[in-house]
């Protein structure tokens, strides 16, 4: 397997970075998880203007102009000849030393990774997941906005800890209000009575680009959507629920804090919702050749 670290590509083995990285030592960074299908880097544009948004927001100079980084991710992709992947681009401050003062970080390191991941068993797909909503609060807006997808996941760590200890395969996170977030990799979506109802991006969660193409679908066959703020009573008398990511694609959840969502099976704007995302994946993009 190849790496691509600080432009050059090296073995997996060879794919180091110094104990004084910022990354590491503070995760002082940030990070994009993409996906291609087929040749095709579905939704590449969105994935490269929310990185650098990231780092905008951090005050983290990017290494490579954006279309650099799109030959880098390209080249990544061909040395391994991968046609499907996971994509996933890492900038921190780089290398300094102890003390958190960013100036002593002369260059960002970055590097990309592609190989292939699977977030939920396929079966749990058909199935639906059994998801509980947990002590842990999202970040606050204020403190951290969710919208910088930093290197520092401690926050949806803590949640995964917590849906790991209840048994079940998911943690949705609440606002510090108690309003309905998102789920530690994933945003969340509500049926009801054919409406589309998601918590609005003000509600500090991250702008999922998953989120966004299901939202454009759903505007497209002129279902009514909603951006909202949500309780966990809406939660329960949905009557359907699914999460959606990058890695997830879209999730159908058929069981929330032990309350049977809907009939208790994934619903069926749900699965005709999946089923257009599958067909986005196959066109909405940037194409390679291996
Ligand atoms: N919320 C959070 C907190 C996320 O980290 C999403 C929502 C969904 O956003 P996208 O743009 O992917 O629709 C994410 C995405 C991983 C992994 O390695 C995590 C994400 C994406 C891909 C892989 O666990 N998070």
């Amino acid at each position: 397997m190849k790496i691509y670290l600080n432009g050059k590509l090296v073995d997996k083995a060879e794919a180091k970075v110094s104990v004084f990285d910022h990354g590491l030592l503070y995760g002082d960074g940030v990070f994009e998880g993409i996906r291609s299908y087929n040749c095709l880097i579905f939704r590449l544009k969105d994935h490269i203007d929310r990185l650098y948004r990231s780092a905008h927001a951090i005050l983290l100079d990017m290494p490579l102009p954006k279309e650099k980084l799109v030959g880098a991710i390209v080249k990544t992709l061909k040395a391994n000849k991968l046609k499907e992947a996971y994509i996933r681009v890492v900038v921190t401050r780089g290398e300094g030393d102890l003390g958190l003062d960013p100036r002593r970080c002369r260059q960002a390191t970055l590097f990309i990774i592609t190989d292939s991941i699977a977030l939920y068993p396929a079966e749990l797909y058909k199935k639906g997941l059994d998801i509980v909503t947990v002590p842990t609060r999202r970040n606050i807006n204020e403190a951290l906005s969710p919208q910088i997808k930093s290197l520092n996941y401690l926050n949806n760590i803590m949640a995964k800890i917590e849906a790991i200890n209840f048994k079940v395969e998911e943690a949705l996170m609440l606002t510090n209000e108690g309003y309905l977030c998102e789920c530690t990799g994933d945003n969340i979506f509500l049926v009801k009575e054919s409406m589309l109802l998601t918590p609005a991006t003000s509600m500090g969660i991250l702008a999922g680009i998953t989120r966004e193409v299901v939202l454009g679908i759903a505007r497209k066959r002129n279902i009514l959507v909603s951006e909202d703020m949500l309780t966990r009573y809406d939660l329960f008398n949905a009557n359907e629920v699914f999460l959606t990511g990058t890695a997830a694609e879209i999730i159908p959840v058929v069981k929330i804090d032990g309350r049977v969502i809907g009939n208790g099976k994934p619903g069926n704007i749900t699965l005709s919702l999946t089923e257009e995302f599958r067909r986005a994946t196959r066109i909405d993009g940037y194409r390679y050749s291996l």
